[in-house]
């Protein structure tokens, strides 16, 4: 029988748009399915360079300069590199919560922070075969529950991200904009579908960078 990998599916979207809800989601119907999925999470908090991170996001006194920080963000990606190959190499899908783009549309969006300049240390990392871009207005987003705790959550910053969002989505082929708004069951059906159809369609096709 011929080799068969994995897809390697990104969920995106601003603070609270439901990325975390809808990625579970994925891997536990995947799964019913007969499908290896696995769930990868950016930041992944857990590890030393993302402990950094989390005390960044949590304790707003926290001063780190901007670089330092998009950089750490960076090679907290890094760090998952291999994983992430070998698991779409052994057939196993990977749904990731938050990618490169959330790295580069939070960090360009700061002061004397060039977007081309965010991209570079992005440059090798496996590319997702799909992107999902979950959607919400500007109230939807502020009216979600636990909005405002932590750096990064408040209106201005979430409407500049979508912005970068938004230019990504109209510039990247394998990106798919979702509304946010709807039901939890109702997104997922959405995602489910699209999900199956890359599973097949990438199950003979190299992994890209
Ligand atoms: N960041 C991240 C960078 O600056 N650079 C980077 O490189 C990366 C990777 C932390 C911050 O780090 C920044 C971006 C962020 O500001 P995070 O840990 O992913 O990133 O934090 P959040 O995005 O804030 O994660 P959340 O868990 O808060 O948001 P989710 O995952 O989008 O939302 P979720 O699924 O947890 O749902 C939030 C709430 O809404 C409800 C849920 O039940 C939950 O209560 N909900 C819905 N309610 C109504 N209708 C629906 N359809 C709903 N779906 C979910
Ligand atoms: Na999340």
């Amino acid at each position: 029988m011929s080799f068969k990998r994995g897809a390697f599916i990104v969920i995106e979207g601003v603070d609270r748009s439901g990325k975390s809800t809808q990625c579970r989601k994925l891997v536990e119907s995947l799964g019913v399915k007969g499908l290896k999925a696995e769930l990868l999470t950016f930041p992944d908090r857990k590890t030393p360079i993302g402990g950094l991170i989390s005390n960044y996001l949590t304790d707003k006194t926290c001063t780190l300069n901007d670089k330092a920080i998009h950089l750490l963000f960076a090679a907290n990606r890094w760090e998952k590199n291999e994983r992430i190959k070998d698991l779409l190499n052994n057939g196993c899908s990977v749904i990731v919560d938050r990618y490169s783009y959330s790295g580069i549309a939070y960090s360009s969006i700061k002061k004397d922070m060039d977007i081309n300049w965010c991209m570079q240390p992005e440059v090798g990392l496996p590319k997702p075969d799909l992107v999902f871009l979950l959607t919400l207005t500007d109230e939807e987003m502020a009216s979600r529950p636990g909005f405002g705790e932590e750096r990064y959550e408040n209106i201005n910053i979430q409407k500049s991200v979508k912005a970068v969002f938004k230019k990504f989505a109209e510039c990247e082929d394998n990106w798919k904009v979702i509304s946010a708004a709807d039901t939890i069951d109702k997104i997922h059906q959405q995602l489910l579908k699209d999900v199956l159809i890359k599973v097949k369609e990438v199950e003979t096709s190299p992994i890209e960078n």
